[in-house]
């Protein structure tokens, strides 16, 4: 097919999505092309994953940012990216890292930090459905937990977890509600790691830890033999369930690998609350958190050995099974949560009496997401593949029948490590769509010298059969996401004059006897210079104001502008300093005036056909 008539075909198609939306009103005189451009309605079928020019995505996305510390939001199905949201990182357009308000959010445990590892966004949960309420995401890099409000799409707060080392599995309690935050602690470290046991790995630990989702405060944590990775909660509110790779408790490499066998290790929720009620717990060191035993042969865990190294941790929608992803054997492990109660009630003798599958996949399981159809589908790292396979089907030929649970394997480019499905998390798994999230995209993408693109690949999944109906290249390094309907979201338009992120800031200005809304005035006491203004499109309630060089200057800024999508911004040039300041919303940054002289500052958020005029001076007095 020649270009133009290439070209000729997207014009019709276009033209006859035009005309069938006509169909619909009144504007019948659309279909001018006449019985040509009827026939092409009737025929039109939409590619899957298709969002036109102008049309809202179905899904919103949370992406990890992995290393870059950040979270996005992208559009389902275009993959558009429709928002970051800076966590743990430094973010020069926001001001993140640099206002007084972010700062007080990320100073908690010794911050802020200026760079992070963030592997697992996922949202809070009402009764085993999202609510809409927080993403929650970890920070392996420096052992922090973060929450970010979905009103805002704000992070507001972050915490260091006491006691252990480097936070990676993050998953919420599903059912009665998120109460709890679990998260697993993956590196082994000496209790208290004071400068005892240095050279002893035997007398290393690590912990599965519990933070209360509202007030972000850790609640308990339980310690634990050998380590932890991924782990996930079931529906019922009674267990949450974590894969360890290194029950050898090595050190090196080959010891990691050792056993043919590691475990997954079941927590029992209820049994935990009530050891903490009864007092059965210590403390270690200055942290006043409740640390419980949970190591082999305590009554609040179970180990269940799996075959080798196993990474992922995920729970079947229907809330019937934990699946671990076997990693360096090529199977993963269905463990039956209706035998965990047999279990812990005295009914079975062998831990692995709660396996109830064992399905043989390809090499390299990581990952597995379900799509409420009985389906399951399992990212195989060295494959380059995922697998669809029958969980109902797995479990019959565990039982010795003769059964292919295995319906498809699809390649994918290259090496996916995370995937998702739309809902897939929740009792609403839809089975729409899969994202794919791989650690390669070799020559998917033009090169760009050598560092690499990861590749986001969104598969069709509603058939009978995986399609891959889009690839998209994103930055270091999407470890996982979670995908939400839009139903589920009421994103704020502007921000409330009361929002507890500037609370802060307002109450100084009140100490100031000043008024945010109205007043532009400067505020000296001793060397610290306060100056508040005011900012409406395309004008800062300031021309100009006056400090003495070496002063320490704090800036706060109300944006007065009630108008969607007028946001300004506040740079002050040559001195590092810039930050956002959204339509209703108070900022702060504060900086030391070291510099003499005529000190231009201004808006860098685009605002109005005159937001290049929108500046002002600050006279620095030698
Ligand atoms: S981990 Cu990265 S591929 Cu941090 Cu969830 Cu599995
Ligand atoms: Cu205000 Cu640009």
């Amino acid at each position: 097919m020649s270009e133009e008539q290439d070209n000729g075909v997207t014009r019709r198609k276009f033209l006859s999505a035009s005309a069938l939306a006509g169909v619909a009103g009144v504007s019948t005189g659309l279909v001018g092309c006449g019985s040509e451009g009827q026939k092409t309605v009737t025929k039109e079928v939409k590619p899957a994953g298709h969002v036109g020019p102008g049309e809202l995505d179905e899904y919103y996305g949370f992406w990890s940012g992995g290393h870059s510390g950040e979270v996005r939001i992208l559009g389902l199905p275009s993959m558009r990216e429709l928002m970051r949201i800076p966590v743990f990182n430094v973010e020069s357009a926001t001001g993140w890292g640099i206002t007084n308000e972010s700062k007080e959010i990320m100073a908690p445990g010794g911050g802020p930090y200026l760079n992070g590892d963030a592997h697992h966004p996922h949202m809070s949960m009402t009764d085993g459905r999202y609510d809409g309420k927080y993403v929650f995401i970890n920070d392996k890099a420096n052992t922090r937990v973060a929450r970010i409000r979905c009103d805002v799409m704000k992070t507001d707060k972050m915490i260091a977890i006491p006691n252990v080392s480097a936070i990676h599995g993050l998953r919420v309690q599903k059912v009665p509600h998120t109460k709890y935050v679990f998260c697993n602690a993956e590196f082994r470290i000496p209790q208290p790691n004071d400068g005892r046991d240095l050279t002893d790995p035997t007398k290393y630990r690590t912990m599965f830890n519990a933070i209360d989702a509202e007030s972000m405060e850790v609640a308990w944590q339980v310690i634990v033999d050998g380590n932890l990775d991924n782990t996930d909660a079931d529906y019922k509110g009674t267990y949450a369930c974590s894969t360890c790779y290194n029950s050898e408790g090595a050190v090196d490499l080959a010891g990691t690998m050792r056993n043919e066998r590691d475990w997954a290790v079941v927590f029992n929720i209820p049994r935990i609350e009530a050891a903490i009620a009864a007092g059965k717990f210590t403390t270690i060191g200055d942290s006043k958190v409740p640390v419980l035993d949970g190591t082999h042969g305590s009554e609040l865990t179970l180990y269940i050995p799996v075959p080798k190294s196993p990474h992922g941790m995920n729970t079947s929608p229907d809330g019937e099974y934990f699946v671990a992803n076997g990693k360096l054997s090529p199977t993963v492990t269905v463990i039956s949560i209706a035998k965990l109660d047999e279990w812990f009630d005295g009914k079975l003798k062998d831990p692995r009496d709660t396996v109830v599958a064992e399905p043989e996949l390809g090499l390299g399981p990581l990952h597995t997401a379900f799509d409420g159809r009985g389906n399951a589908y399992t990212t195989l790292f060295i494959d380059s593949q995922i697998a669809k396979w029958s969980v109902a089907d797995a479990i019959r030929a565990y039982n010795g029948e003769k059964v292919d649970y295995i319906k498809q394997k699809l390649d994918v480019q290259y090496q996916p490590g995370h995937n998702h499905t739309t809902m897939g998390e929740t009792r609403d798994a839809d089975g729409k769509y899969l994202v794919s999230l791989c650690k390669f995209s070799k020559d998917r993408f033009l090169p760009v010298g050598p560092l690499h693109a990861e590749n986001d690949q969104l598969i069709d999944i509603s058939g009978e059969e995986m399609k891959v109906v889009h690839d998209g290249p994103t930055f270091a390094e999407p470890h996982d996401c979670c995908i939400v309907h839009r139903s589920k979201m009421k994103p704020a338009k502007l921000w409330t004059r009361d929002d507890p992120i500037f609370a802060s800031t307002v109450a100084m200005a009140k100490a100031d006897g000043v008024t945010l809304e109205t007043d532009n005035k400067v505020i000296r006491d001793g060397n610290k210079v306060r100056v508040y203004m005011t900012s409406i499109a395309p004008n800062f309630g300031m021309n100009d104001f006056t400090v003495k060089l070496g002063d320490e200057v704090t800036v706060v800024i109300t944006n007065l502008d009630q108008v969607e999508d007028v946001t300004h911004g506040f740079v002050m040039v040559n001195h590092g300093v810039s930050m956002e300041i959204g339509p209703q919303a108070t900022a702060s940054v504060t900086f030391k005036a070291d510099k003499p002289g005529v000190q231009w500052f201004y808006c860098h958020w685009f605002c109005h056909a005159l937001h290049m005029e929108m500046r002002g001076r600050m006279l620095v007095e030698a």
